[in-house]
């Protein structure tokens, strides 16, 4: 569709933190994020190529790809329960199957993000677990579970260090963990814990990947929405050092306030990556099972693309659940207007992006 000869151009002087471990690969990844905006931005959708409706495990199968021809440019995973050493994460998807699709999405010249609903250490139960109050304090230095929890993180940092395609490239990956914090239906939300301990858990999930030489990896500061202003914006932002990208999730229930609530906080958002020099994005968003045929093209489209994001990206379309679907599949009441959607110069589809890494 459109032609990405700035993509093309090699890229600006980098931009090292001054002790951050970054692969070349994940350098440029960075700077090509801020480069995107330009022309567009991607879609992403989550656990694209795993799943959808109707199907499991059909190779190179994608409701996006089977509705418009093209794989999401933007693909999502969860390791949530890496942390248990077992071999599937909390939706049942494996995560040899994950590290597989992670490196195809790379090779085909797309962006990998990966959140974390990591279970609860003090509970041990899933990360809605919002029982108790003291769970980020007790995963912190001096907290009794403290050791315990060191050891969740060296698994997340042996997963990213072992994401190699097979010339022994480590595949860059966006990282967002710590997400939807200003709610309180995790057990890192706002009302659990302090800003500084939020902010400590940034550190200590920071530090530990970094003494465990994961290079390959940008973070993403990913609150829900409705900031009133940039301070509140960054009331838990753990710092310009560490975060690399800036995003929000925000979903749809009525559609003039989504339309409002997604307006506003867009407004914020540039204000505050122009004032930190961070990309923007949608990191998580839909309208579930997309009851609407025009959502795309008049819902999403003429909001989102006012703003200089570098990605949008929806969630999963579930095969175990009712009714839990954000990406259209075929004969869905809006794949039509996804189409049209996906022919929009602006939005980017996996053809689309070239040169991501260098
Ligand atoms: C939620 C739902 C859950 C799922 C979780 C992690 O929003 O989709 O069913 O377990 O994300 O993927």
């Amino acid at each position: 569709m459109i032609s990405f000869d700035s993509l093309v151009a090699k890229v600006v002087a980098p931009e090292p933190l001054a002790d951050s471990l970054r692969t070349p690969e994940t350098q440029h990844l960075l700077t090509n994020l801020k480069k995107i905006a330009h022309q567009g931005f991607m879609f992403g959708h989550h656990d694209d190529p795993i799943y959808g409706i109707g199907w499991e495990g059909d190779e190179g199968r994608s409701d996006v790809k089977s509705v418009c021809g093209d794989y999401p440019s933007v693909m999502s995973f969860d390791l949530g329960r890496i942390e248990l050493g077992g071999d599937k994460n909390l939706d049942k998807v494996s995560f040899e199957k994950i590290r597989k699709e992670i490196i195809a999405q790379y090779n085909r010249g797309g962006m990998n993000s990966l959140s974390w609903h990591v279970d609860n250490p003090l509970t041990g139960k899933d990360s809605w677990d919002v029982s108790d109050t003291t769970v980020v304090a007790s995963i912190l230095p001096g907290g009794a579970n403290h050791e315990k929890f060191l050891g969740w993180l060296d698994a997340i940092a042996d997963f990213m260090n072992s994401l190699q395609t097979e010339d022994g490239v480590k595949v860059p990956v966006l990282f967002r963990p710590w997400h939807e914090h200003t709610g309180s239906w995790f057990w890192w939300g706002a009302k659990l814990c302090t800003p500084s301990q939020y902010k400590a858990l940034w550190k200590m999930t920071y530090n530990r990947m970094q003494e465990k030489g994961v290079d390959n990896l940008l973070y993403a500061y990913s609150p829900g929405t409705d900031p009133q202003n940039s301070a509140e914006y960054l009331e838990r932002y753990p710092g310009d050092d560490i975060i690399d990208l800036l995003g929000f999730d925000c979903y749809q229930f009525d559609k003039q306030k989504y339309m409002d609530e997604l307006d506003r906080s867009l407004m914020i958002l540039t204000e505050v990556g122009k004032a930190h020099s961070k990309p923007i994005a949608i990191t998580e968003t839909g309208f579930e099972t997309i009851p609407d045929a025009t959502w795309w093209t008049e819902t999403l489209f003429p909001v989102i693309s006012r703003y200089p994001i570098c990605y949008v990206l929806v969630w999963r379309n579930a095969r175990e659940k009712q009714n839990h679907y954000y990406a259209p599949y075929p004969g869905q009441v809006s794949a039509a207007d996804f189409v049209k959607f996906y022919e929009k110069p602006q939005t980017l589809f996996a053809k689309d992006v070239i040169h991501l890494y260098d």
